[in-house]
């Protein structure tokens, strides 16, 4: 009897453990630049808060501006700001920044590498804060026409 209450013991214990990771299972998201024009294919994304985040970013191969394009998530409400960072003419003081066009400023959480036309990237990561929190592609005058809200609910 005692070795039963044990057992049930360790198995409610462990349903405990368990629970959690199942509410937090991951969201996968395609997401992808549109061949011709500087824009993605979705102006908003939806995760909860604590969720594992997968975003496949993908240029097209058959992208007819053959633009780079990479995927920057920054800070909640900061769309505007963000977009400011990126278009900063002090970012072309860098030689590196024509490779990979990455603002130096505190309101990027995660970002992709560049990508050419027929390369992705899956970038994954969680917030655990609701937010609006923007995406942009931070090429060279991209940011302002390509851009969307991740939205981060409870
Ligand atoms: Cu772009």
């Amino acid at each position: 009897m005692k070795m039963i209450q044990k057992s049930l013991l360790s198995l409610i214990t462990a349903g405990i453990m368990v629970t959690p990771c199942l509410a937090q299972d991951a969201v996968e998201f395609e997401l992808t630049a549109d061949k011709a024009l500087f824009a993605y294919d979705k102006k908003e994304l939806t995760a909860k808060a604590g969720q594992v985040i997968k975003i496949t970013f993908n240029n097209p191969a058959d992208s007819t501006n053959m633009q780079p394009h990479n995927i920057v998530i920054g800070k909640a409400g900061k769309l505007q700001e963000l977009i400011a960072a990126a278009n900063d003419p002090a970012n072309f003081a860098r030689p590196e920044f024509l490779q990979n066009p990455i603002p130096e400023t505190d309101l990027i959480l995660h970002n992709s590498k560049l990508l050419k036309p027929g390369e992705s990237e899956t970038i994954e990561f969680t917030l655990d804060e609701p937010g609006d929190y923007p995406y942009v592609c931070t090429y060279i005058g991209h940011a302002m026409l390509m851009n969307g809200i991740l939205k981060v609910i409870e």
